[in-house]
This record gives structure tokens, C-alpha cells and sequence, in this order.
């Protein structure tokens, strides 16, 4: 059986590779022509490893892996380069996708794993997004044509010579549909229209076919967990007489309590734009349900004209051309019973959206979605999931089941966080961060993952897990970008991410746009804590640094607007901008433009293995990506001191550099946010 062909075909009963057979319950070596072998099951291998993360899962009973891969639990054998086969009672203990593997095997079947590869896997038309890069563009901020201070579709249209200089496959359009704009268009009021803001259908058809051009694919954001408390929906469904009644979460007051009341809402859950998230409506008489903003009620997905709904519109999309969708909170489209929960001490409701999320549906509906909208059409379906689990993450993007392409999830941008809470953050915790990095490479199995470190509701990476002084900001902004983009999973890159762009020197009040920074400081200033108190960790952590907009030169409004935006330029603008990092080799840019095409060039990097090396360095980051005997290694100094690298490490003086921050001086030695991965085989 040459490479790359398929390797098994597991009947009731039997097990056959190539040309031979064995019986289940028969035990007997046996070999193959292309060097696979078969074991005796429950033979033990002493300390063998987890189950690879290049692993497939064939059904029924057979696993895929790339070559060299490392395998499987202790009482697993690994043959080379061929096959390993295990008694179910082995599985068990398999530490990674427990579930998916348990399940395939209760039938007792034998299970095979064998070595061949990915490169089969990575040709799959339908899986391109997994040697993708999506640059996300959050289009208020971008670039504004028009000149009123707000980015619009005309002026990214502007700028797509410099997206296809980056290199990158994907644009992800952060919303630009008919909304009120309370929550930057997070709150749609027509789905299938575009907001005059940003300008119309025939400018939206123009971007896709302009980007179609440039070989660039449009993913749309989704935003249908909630509405517009202007979407005429949810006006409709005001009226309790209206066929639409259902469509949204409607609940009467607590009982004993006088509706409208402070106390009386239904349940104690707490919203994310804090406050609860009931809001009572008069002409109702009744409670409607917004885990986000009052003006961003939730739709009920349990009724199905609901879901029918919200199909069409993804169709209609998909025929305008678009190449997929990035669902906005999608895990929390199935909600748990309606009951109070534990109280976050001192605030009287309950705020854990994590409690709310994945709900006991979501498989019904993501299938009901894949089967209506998504099937066949090779798209990319990324799943935003906060509060999601590495488990839930894993089975939403099963290759076998293929309800999403990937998730996006959030595990990694709340470990600064202290109790949960954006705006009280501790220094960047490295150790944590690679451990977590570690947990999701292995545990995600055969799912995927997309890889990020900013987004329109993160601060700016530098100023956070790296060093945004003038001395450090730039090497900084390089060796995030190599630690990041040497993992396994899609990577993203968020505007002005690929420039170093910094956070802002917010100080007051009137500094502020975004609704969940000033719904926070209104609330805890009604809490009694004066202003002085707050801003600075509102500084820290608002979503506004993200948003400031985006710095093409270094003259006028950063080349983004002819008039005063609608959130500030950040004063550095004429040091960090597009124009100079062009024409300087050396620049942040050209370093991510690097990373893109490493990428694309290697299937090590797309596909390898993940080894995380010294994991409790504080100042290193190291790991080595492995497929079959290929092998590069990354390098990185996360820290703004020398850092000298320790014996035990692969050799690796002598290998090719394919990618470098700094001159390199002494191989045994990294500069302050020096970053390198060499070629190791
Ligand atoms: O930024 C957050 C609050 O600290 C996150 O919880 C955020 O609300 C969450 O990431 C979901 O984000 C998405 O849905 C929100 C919208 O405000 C965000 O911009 C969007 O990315 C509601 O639609
Ligand atoms: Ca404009």
C-alpha cells in the first residue's frame, strides 16, 4: 500500500490492511509490504506517550496518524512506521479525546493507529482552513473613505493590495449590518442589509469579488445568539398575541414580586455589560433575556421557526458569495433551565457566563446548522465559545461529526484575569500561559483550534504579554507573533496586530467608547467607588484599545480619516504605521508577512506535533513541532532580560534558521524578545 492511500477497512469482525486480514479476537504479528506491521493486542510498551494530536479518527475503530508521531498510553505498543494496535481496555487510558475513543471502541473492536499521513489529509479541499491565516478586520476602525470618522467597506476596499502583501487567506469581517450600533453592530437590527455607516450590498458584493481576486476569502461575523431590540423581530414579538411571541426569552417576574421592580427579575442571572440580565418591558408585562446589553435581547433557539429563520439568512449569504461565517457567542445559543445561581459574592446576581454557555442542545442545533447551511460547501465555520471547555471544544470540531471547522475559545485571555474580571489583570503569567498552550495542542485531538492573542474585545498584545517601550516594543511585538504562529491551529492576526500596534493612554471618562467599559465604571461608581479608583483598570483592560484606529502613516489621523475619528489615534502613530513598516525589512510587518509564509510553506509547521520543552521557564518558550522526520524547533525569549538557553536542549547550532528577530551571536544565548526557529531535521 503506497502513502497516502487509505490504510484500513475494519469490518464487524476483521481487521484488514492492504491485502491481509486478521480476525478480531486472532492474535498474530504480521507484515506488510509497505513496512506496517500489526501487534499482538494488549502487548504493553513501557512508557509511551499520549495519543498524537496529528491523529485522525477513521471510523470505525481506526486512527490516523502523521508520521513519527509519538503514541499513545502506557499498554499501547507502537510499531514503526506502521501500525499499533490496542486492547479497548488500553483506550481508557488514553489521556487525549477519552470520549470519542471510548465510544468507538465499546464494541470491543481492536483499534488501529498506523502512520500514515497527513499530507492525504492536508490536499482535503474541504479542511483548506487548516493551513489557513485570517487576518480579522473590525471594519469601524480600519479605514474610513468616506470621511466622517468611521471606517466603512469603501475604504477596506482601499486597502486590499496591502492584505494580499501580508499574505493572508482570510478576512473575517467583524459586523457590518443595520444595527443602532450599541455594541458596534454586535447588535443587528436587519441581517440581511448593510448599515449605512459602513455602506451598502453593492459595496459588500464588490469586497468579495475583490478579494475572490486576490485568492482572499470573506467570512462574515454571525451574530444570532441575540438581536437588536430594533430588529423587527423582536419587536413583533413584544406583543404576546404575535405569531412571534416565542422568539425571544420571555419570563414573567419573580413571583411575589411587582414586575419592574428592583428584584423582580425572573432569575438572578447577571449580564455580561454587568447589571442583570433581565430587562423588563412594559408593553409586554414581561422579562426578556440579554446576556449582553439590554438592547441586545437573546433569541430563543428552541423554537424552531426561529432556527428556519436563521438558516435562510445563512443561505442567502453563502449564495452572495461569502466563503463562511465566524458565529459570535455561538455556545450560548442553547441555554441551561431557567433557575437562579450562586451568587458572585457582593453583587447579589450571578455572573458566570460559563454556567450559561453549552447548553444541552448545542448539538442538536449546530447539526441542524450543519445539515441546513454548511454541509458540502467547503466553508469555514468558526465557533466564538467564551466559558467552553477543551472537552466541549474537542467535540464541536470532531472531523467525524464536522459540526464546526474550528473554535475559538478563551481559556488563554482569561488567565490575567483576577476573579474573572478584565479590568483587574496581574502581569502576563508565561508559565501558565505555555501550560495552558500545552493542555489545548495535545487535548484538542483531532478538533482544531484557531490561535490568538488579540481581537476587537482584547487589549493590544504588546502592551500586555510583551514590553511596549520604545527599547523592547518592537522585538516584543515580533517574538509574540512567532510563539503564536509556529503552534498547531489557524492563526489569527487582528488589524494592527502585524504593525506592534499598542494600547492607549486612556485616563478619563470621556476617553471611552465602548459600552462594556462605561457600563462597568457607571455601575461601580453607582456601587460607590469613585472613578479615580476604576479608570486606570479600565485603561488596562478595555476593549477600546483594540479599537483605536488603525495607523497606515504617520501624518493626519494615522492615515485613517480625513477628520477626527470617532475613537482617538494613538499618539505613537508616527512611529508604528503601516507605510514605514513597508519599507523597512526589519519591521514587525515583514516579520509577520515571515510568519504567514512559513506557514504555507510547511506542513511541519500546519501539521506538526507540538513538545513543549522547559515548561516552567519563565523566560523561555520553547517547544518543537515534529511530522514524520521532519522537525523544526522555536526559540523565544518572552522576557525583557538576556536569557542564556540550558543544557538538554536538541542541538541546534548548526541548523538552518528559517526565521530570526535578531543577528545571531551566540547560539547558546537569546537577546531580550529574541525569537528563532531553526530547522532541526
Ligand atoms: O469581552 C468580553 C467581555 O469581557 C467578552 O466576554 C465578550 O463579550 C465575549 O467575548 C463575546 O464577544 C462577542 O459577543 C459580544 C460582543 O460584544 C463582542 O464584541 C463579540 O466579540 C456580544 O455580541
Ligand atoms: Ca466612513
Amino acid at each position: 500500500m503506497a502513502p497516502g492511500e487509505s490504510t484500513s477497512a475494519l469490518e464487524e469482525s476483521t481487521l484488514a490492511v492492504g491485502e491481509s486480514t486478521l480476525a478480531l479476537g486472532e492474535s498474530r504479528d504480521a507484515e506488510f509490504d509497505d513496512g506496517t506491521a500489526l501487534l499482538r493486542r494488549g502487548t504493553a510498551l513501557p512508557g509511551a506517550q499520549v495519543l498524537s494530536s496529528a491523529a485522525e479518527l477513521l471510523s470505525p475503530g481506526a486512527v490516523l496518524l502523521s508520521p513519527g508521531a509519538v503514541l499513545l498510553s502506557p499498554g499501547a505498543q507502537v510499531l514503526s512506521p506502521g501500525v499499533v494496535l490496542l486492547s479497548p481496555g488500553v483506550v481508557e487510558t488514553c489521556t487525549k479525546r477519552p470520549e470519542t475513543l471510548r465510544a468507538r471502541c465499546r464494541d470491543e473492536r481492536i483499534l488501529l493507529v498506523t502512520s500514515i499521513v497527513q499530507s492525504a489529509r492536508d490536499a482535503r479541499p474541504d479542511e483548506w482552513w487548516r493551513s489557513a491565516v485570517v487576518y480579522q478586520v473590525y471594519p469601524r476602525s480600519f479605514a474610513d473613505a468616506n470621511g466622517d470618522g468611521i471606517g466603512d467597506i469603501k475604504g477596506i476596499l482601499g486597502h486590499l493590495d496591502y492584505l494580499s502583501m501580508l499574505g493572508v487567506d482570510v478576512v473575517w469581517l467583524s459586523p457590518v449590518y443595520t444595527s443602532p450600533q450599541d455594541d458596534n453592530g454586535y447588535d443587528i437590527s436587519d441581517y440581511q442589509d448593510i448599515d449605512p455607516l459602513f455602506g451598502t450590498l453593492d459595496d459588500i458584493d464588490k469586497l468579495i469579488e475583490e478579494l475572490h481576486d486576490r485568492g482572499i476569502k470573506l467570512v462574515m461575523d454571525l451574530v444570532v445568539n441575540h438581536t437588536s431590540d430594533e430588529h423587527a423581530w423582536f419587536e413583533e414579538s413584544r406583543d404576546p398575541e404575535s405569531p412571534k411571541s416565542d422568539w425571544y426569552w420571555w419570563r414573567p417576574a419573580r413571583e411575589g414580586h411587582e414586575p419592574g421592580t428592583p428584584g423582580a427579575e425572573p432569575v438572578n442571572w447577571g449580564s455580561a455589560f454587568p447589571g442583570p440580565a433581565w430587562q423588563y418591558d412594559a408593553a409586554r408585562g414581561e422579562y426578556f433575556l440579554h446576556i449582553f446589553s439590554r438592547k441586545q435581547p437573546d433569541l430563543n433557539w428552541e423554537n424552531p421557526e426561529v432556527r428556519t429563520a436563521i438558516f435562510d439568512m445563512m443561505n442567502w449569504w453563502l449564495e452572495r458569495g461569502v466563503d463562511g461565517f465566524r458565529m459570535d457567542v455561538i455556545n450560548l445559543i442553547s441555554k441551561p433551565e431557567v433557575e437562579d445561581g450562586p451568587e458572585t459574592p457582593g453583587t447579589g446576581l450571578c455572573y458566570d457566563l460559563s454556567r450559561l454557555a453549552d447548553g444541552p442542545r448545542m448539538h442538536d442545533f449546530l447539526g441542524e446548522m450543519y445539515e441546513s447551511v454548511l454541509k458540502g460547501k467547503n466553508l469555514i465555520a468558526v465557533g466564538e465559545m467564551p466559558g467552553t471547555t477543551l472537552e466541549k471544544a474537542a467535540s464541536y470540531t470532531d472531523p467525524t461529526t464536522g459540526e464546526l471547522s474550528m473554535v475559538f475559545q478563551f481559556e488563554h485571555v482569561d488567565l490575567d484575569h483576577r476573579a474573572g474580571n478584565r479590568f483587574d489583570v496581574t502581569d502576563w503569567p508565561w508559565v501558565e500561559y505555555k501550560k495552558n498552550v500545552l493542555r489545548w495542542q495535545d487535548g484538542i485531538g483531532m478538533g482544531w483550534n484557531s490561535l490568538y492573542l488579540e481581537n476587537h474585545d482584547q487589549p493590544r498584545s504588546v502592551s500586555r504579554m510583551g514590553d511596549d517601550s520604545p527599547q523592547f516594543r518592537q522585538a516584543s511585538a515580533k517574538t509574540l507573533g512567532t510563539v503564536l504562529h509556529m503552534l498547531r491551529g489557524t492563526p489569527y492576526i487582528y488589524q494592527g496586530e502585524e504593525l506592534g500596534m499598542t494600547n492607549y493612554p486612556f485616563e478619563a471618562e470621556g476617553d471611552f467608547r465602548d459600552i462594556e467599559t462605561l457600563n462597568y465604571l457607571h455601575h461601580a461608581m453607582q456601587l460607590g467607588a469613585p472613578a479615580e479608583a476604576v479608570l486606570p483598570g479600565l485603561a488596562k483592560g478595555t476593549r477600546d484599545n483594540a479599537r483605536t484606529p488603525m495607523q497606515w502613516d504617520g501624518g493626519v489621523n494615522a492615515g485613517f480619516s480625513e477628520t477626527g475619528p470617532w475613537l482617538a489615534v494613538n499618539p505613537n502613530a508616527s512611529e508604528i504605521n503601516a507605510v514605514d513598516q513597508i519599507k523597512d525589512p526589519e519591521s514587525v510587518f515583514h516579520h509577520y508577512r515571515r510568519l504567514v509564509q512559513l506557514r504555507h510553506d510547511e506542513e511541519v509547521v500546519r501539521l506538526g506535533e507540538f513538545a513543549l520543552l522547559l515548561p516552567d521557564d519563565e523566560q523561555l518558550f520553547v517547544y518543537t513541532r515534529t511530522l514524520g522526520d521532519e522537525q523544526i524547533l522555536v526559540l523565544a525569549n518572552v522576557s525583557s532580560r538576556p536569557a542564556r538557553l540550558p543544557l538538554g536542549l536538541p542541538d541546534h547550532g548548526a541548523c538552518e534558521v528559517l526565521l530570526a528577530t535578531h543577528e545571531i551571536d551566540d547560539v547558546d544565548v537569546l537577546a531580550p524578545w529574541e525569537s528563532r526557529v531553526v530547522r532541526l531535521s
